[in-house]
């Protein structure tokens, strides 16, 4: 079959064996994804026709506005997990805290919990810029028959076994890994159906795009504003081009399919950085380790941290395999 003409559920079906203990659940988990993001994505599309845009009046957990397509997202994301029966915790960027899912007959049997942002980037929603959401799957590592326990979410990165990104751009995207490469699916929102577009994608080893919130700069570490400053340089193929779009997925995919880095450093202001480990760097970094490129909290790899809370945030480096050592170089010779 031409690979254009494959669905994501074909594709799902075909890849199951990937999985390293294949009972079907993983595909199900899969399933509920592929639908709540196509409910989103349509509440998406429709945020500037409908009275749905603008905060809803509540904080979330790191103090900031929620927007309503937040908790619509939120709920679609949870609800189709918990109706579905297959995972036995979910914990959101929403939520202060996760929730235990019992399973069929309340057996707390199932194997999987998922982590999710349900709509990143959302201060951009009002201004018809891209959002998405992020996901990730891991086995549960308290026994089965018991409720999870916060245990099983503060699993570091490397314990993965599945992550994911939803990108509600131009046309909305999901784009997977199990552990054996990366491949991008695109909406034809005609059908409702994802099409395998985007087959083994690979994050170029160099790049010219950098993406960081330059308005910090003051509050950056030495080595962030020396990495910066060589980006500037007329130089080799430098200076090279600026492109911050200030939603995580869109920044991270354009430079995944161009080449570049991504930066959210620590700042005065923010000394652990804005980006939290377990719903935002951990599963991008997976996809991005997985498709060729590398993350980094600015000295070691992001999926081997340790995590010790739920909202924990981190520095985070993304993108280009070559660039981000680079950076690294800059912040060990700064420290
Ligand atoms: P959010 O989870 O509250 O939406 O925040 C995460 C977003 C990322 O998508 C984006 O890269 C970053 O925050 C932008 O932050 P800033 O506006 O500080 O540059
Ligand atoms: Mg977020």
């Amino acid at each position: 079959m031409n690979k254009s003409n494959k669905t994501l559920g074909e594709f799902i079906i075909e890849n199951q064996n990937d999985f390293k203990y294949s009972s079907g659940e993983l595909s199900r988990i899969f399933n509920s994804i592929r639908l709540a993001a196509k409910v989103v994505s349509y509440k998406v599309n429709k945020a500037g026709l409908v009275d749905i845009v603008g905060a809803v009046g509540e904080k979330n957990i790191q103090g900031e506005d929620q927007q309503k397509l937040d908790v619509y997202a939120n709920e679609t994301f949870i609800q189709t997990l918990i109706n579905r029966e297959i995972v036995c915790g979910i914990a959101s960027e929403e939520n202060d805290d996760f929730i235990t899912v019992g399973g069929v007959d309340n057996d707390h049997n199932n194997k999987y919990i998922v982590l999710i942002d349900p709509l990143d980037g959302s201060s951009n929603i009002d201004v018809n810029v891209s959002v998405g959401t992020i996901f990730s799957v891991y086995r549960r590592i308290t026994p089965n028959g018991t409720p999870v326990t916060l245990e099983d979410f503060l699993q570091p990165g490397i314990n993965q076994v599945a992550a994911g990104y939803v990108i509600y751009g131009t046309s909305t995207m999901l784009v997977y890994t199990t552990g054996h490469g990366v491949n991008g699916f695109t909406l034809n929102p005609a059908i409702g159906t994802f099409y395998l577009s985007h087959p083994n994608m690979k994050f170029p080893i160099d790049g010219t795009i950098y993406s960081v919130n330059e308005g910090n700069y003051v509050h950056f570490p030495q080595g962030v504003k020396n990495y910066i400053k060589y980006c500037q340089l007329e130089e080799e193929d430098r200076p090279y081009t600026s492109r911050y779009i200030g939603s995580l997925v869109s920044d991270i995919h354009r430079n995944m399919i161009k080449g570049g880095i991504y930066l959210y450093p620590t700042s005065f202001k923010a000394s652990k950085g804005k980006l939290r480990l377990l719903y935002e760097c951990n599963p991008m970094a997976f996809i991005v380790e997985q498709a060729g490129g590398k993350a980094s909290d600015g000295f070691s790899r992001v999926m081997e941290i340790l995590p010790t809370a739920l909202h924990e945030r981190t520095p985070f480096f993304c993108g280009s395999y070559n660039m981000v050592e680079k950076v690294e170089e800059f912040m060990h010779k700064a420290k």
